[in-house]
């Protein structure tokens, strides 16, 4: 009996002080593997704890998620039925005020559906200016971020609407070309918007241009040094804004890549761009064909085009073109080189 008294305490005591024999003893030792992280690397103290008593762990918000989940909410840009240049221009243009236009898109094409029959038999240039192909630019990638364009290769719109479809180039192929160019038929099919037709804004506009894709395309985040006014004709887009007073959380080189942010809008790491957790003011547009939306010069964004058929007109203008010196002291005509070089 004392021998199996001394021999009790012993049988378990041995195992102290040896991993190995523990897990023998007890079989569950090891937890079972579980998909969910800890992020115990993410815990920090909170700011009133001194003494590592109350230490917590909390998961921030939208880290290596979308551009917009870091914010408590991104609430959609008024959509406004609107025709009248001089209530847009108060309302819009000369308050840099979002805005989205329901149906200025569809009012713009006279509702002539662009369908891929439609345009191929606008592809050409017309006869006054030879009749040949329309060149126009084409990137070869549909994803752009950190501010890296694809290489770009001019094809001609005939051909582009002969292979965009095809699922050899289904990740690439995103025509971006001016409508304005000499001869371009298919320019002709689209009406100064209604809410630019006053003299000091349809003066202003610089140029048109064509965006078409088979859809999921992705632009980098960045500014336009125009107001742009952007018509979606068919397809759909999701437009990602943030106001000009948040420039400072954007990390844009101002000398080398001035209008663009190097931060990827589409898995944002907040421990390497800290400050976009706390972007304020930010604000979504979800086009539908048919609609348009007014993004004021300056305005961040970033621009996500649905799975489907995809196509924009934008129209740039400046209104107060010449009438101020630009917020950073620069000639604007410099400043404009060096945006259409990188970016354009
Ligand atoms: O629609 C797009 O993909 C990009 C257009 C854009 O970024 C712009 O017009 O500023």
């Amino acid at each position: 009996m004392l021998h199996r008294v001394f021999c009790l305490p012993f049988l378990l005591s041995p195992v102290i002080g040896d991993q190995t024999r523990y897990r023998d003893v007890l079989p569950s030792f090891r937890p079972a593997k579980t998909q969910r992280e800890c992020h115990v690397h993410k815990c920090e103290r909170w700011p009133s704890d001194e003494t590592f008593t109350a230490r917590k762990c909390h998961r921030r918000k939208g880290h290596l998620e979308r551009m917009g989940s870091q914010q408590k909410s991104m609430p959609n840009v008024p959509r406004v039925t609107m025709s009248d240049p001089r209530v847009f221009y108060e309302k819009h243009v000369a308050a840099a005020e979002p805005v989205v236009l329901a149906g200025a898109a569809a009012a713009a094409t006279g509702g002539v559906a662009w369908t891929d029959d439609f345009l191929s038999r606008r592809c050409h240039l017309d006869d006054a200016h030879g009749g040949g192909p329309w060149l126009a630019n084409v990137e070869m990638s549909k994803v752009v971020v950190n501010s890296t364009r694809g290489p770009r290769e001019p094809i001609n719109f005939c051909t582009f609407l002969r292979d965009y479809l095809k699922p050899e180039f289904k990740d690439k192929m995103y025509l971006i070309a001016p409508l304005t160019d000499p001869g371009v038929q298919l320019g002709k099919h689209v009406e100064m918007p209604a809410v630019l037709q006053c003299p000091e804004m349809h003066e202003s506009v610089h140029e048109t241009r064509l965006w078409m894709s088979s859809g999921n395309t992705t632009s980098e985040l960045h500014i336009d040094t125009k107001d742009n006014l952007m018509l979606q004709v068919f397809g759909t887009k999701s437009i990602y804004l943030f106001p000009p007073s948040q420039s400072h959380k954007m990390y844009m080189d101002y000398h080398v890549r001035y209008g663009e942010s190097p931060v990827n809008p589409e898995r944002v790491d907040l421990d390497k761009w800290p400050m976009f957790a706390q972007l304020e003011g930010g604000m979504v547009a979800h086009l539908r064909g048919g609609d348009a939306l007014f993004i004021p010069e300056g305005w961040w964004h970033q621009i996500r085009t649905g799975p489907e058929r995809n196509a924009a007109v934008t129209w740039e203008f400046e209104p107060y073109e010449g009438l101020f010196p630009n917020s950073f002291g620069q000639d604007t005509f410099e400043q404009e080189r060096l945006w259409s070089r990188q970016v354009l």
